[in-house]
């Protein structure tokens, strides 16, 4: 693939000549999932703490007909201050339709995959990941992170889905297409705002160690397909589910009261319930975003250190 196509920051290079640990990050948070300026205030912070963690950080974006591998603050400062209906939520199916375009497009967790891998970076920290929607038995909303996950070898670390997906459906299609589910340090699957899902995770690791040793020994063994580690909020962040549930039952209904439907359902849900918890949610958003860059930076280090 040419140079002009896939772009690397020079930092982002820099590490990659020397063997050191990266830790890719998704644009589509930046755009879709947090209002400006917080966005940008927690893009720079997720930043920092993969820093702080030992790691370089590589925020993912389409810009100029080129996927950009690690962004400067120009380019962060552009993405976060661009109205949502001006960039492009990108995911398997128009990432090269927004590179051929010239437009600027935000990367999914699904995206932001596909890029990482073709820069060689093995993992990935965002804050929740797409799934299977509920009442998917009718609208067939099923998030194409989820077949992502089942083709490429990238470990995404994410706090769990967000209650505004089927969650035990989602485990279950995971389950069908492959892909681990790692628990991080508990034997319950988190979801997202609250520690506890109620449901018992298949897999769990305390080490970042061995959830490193995991994705190579898939590679290893021919097994395509990534892993999904799933980190507990922490905490003094928590937000507990009987708390949050009246709160997405009433997203759910106004966005079918108002006719939402394909791409635009999850950022429609995340701006809502931002609205009704009064930020609260998205306080708890960003702690857990904070967390899951510090597991990524040290799950990171190991695959480095293993010689991944
Ligand atoms: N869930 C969140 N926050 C997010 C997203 C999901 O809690 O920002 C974003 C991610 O970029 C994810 C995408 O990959 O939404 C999934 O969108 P869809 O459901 O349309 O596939
Ligand atoms: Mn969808």
């Amino acid at each position: 693939m040419s140079a002009e196509l896939l772009s690397l920051s020079p930092e982002v290079a820099a590490a990659k000549a020397k063997g050191q640990p990266i830790v890719a990050l998704e644009s589509t948070i930046i755009t879709h999932g947090m209002p400006y300026p917080r966005n940008l205030q927690v893009a720079t912070r997720v930043e920092a703490a993969v820093r702080d963690s030992g790691a370089t950080p590589a925020t993912i974006a389409v810009m100029g007909g080129r996927i950009r591998i690690g962004l400067d603050g120009a380019m962060l400062q552009h993405l976060a201050e661009t109205p949502q209906d001006q960039v492009m939520k990108l995911s398997r199916a128009d990432l090269a339709a927004c590179l051929a375009l010239g437009r600027t497009g935000a990367t999914t967790v699904a995206a932001t995959m596909i890029c990482a891998h073709l820069a060689g970076i093995a993992t990935f920290a965002t804050g929740g990941i797409g799934g299977v929607h509920r009442g998917a038995e009718s609208s067939f909303d099923i998030s194409a992170d989820l077949q992502e996950l089942a083709r490429t070898p990238v470990t995404v670390v994410c706090a769990g889905a967000k209650a505004i997906l089927d969650l035990p459906k989602t485990l279950e299609v995971l389950e069908t297409l492959g892909v681990p589910v790692i628990a991080f340090g508990q034997d319950t699957l988190p979801a997202f705002w609250s520690r506890d899902s109620g449901l018992s995770a298949l897999l769990r690791m305390d080490d970042p160690g061995l959830i490193a040793a995991s994705a190579d020994l898939r590679r290893q063994l021919g097994l395509a397909g990534g892993q999904l580690v799933v980190n507990p909020i922490p905490h003094e962040h928590e937000i507990p589910r009987e708390v949050m549930i009246p709160i997405v039952e009433t997203a759910l209904r106004d966005a079918v009261t108002q006719g939402i439907t394909a791409k635009s359902v999850t950022p429609f849900l995340l701006q809502r319930i931002l609205e009704l918890t009064q930020g609260r949610s998205l306080d708890a958003n960003i702690a857990l975003v904070l967390n899951n860059a510090r597991l990524a930076a040290r799950i990171a280090t190991e695959t480095a250190r293993q010689g991944g």
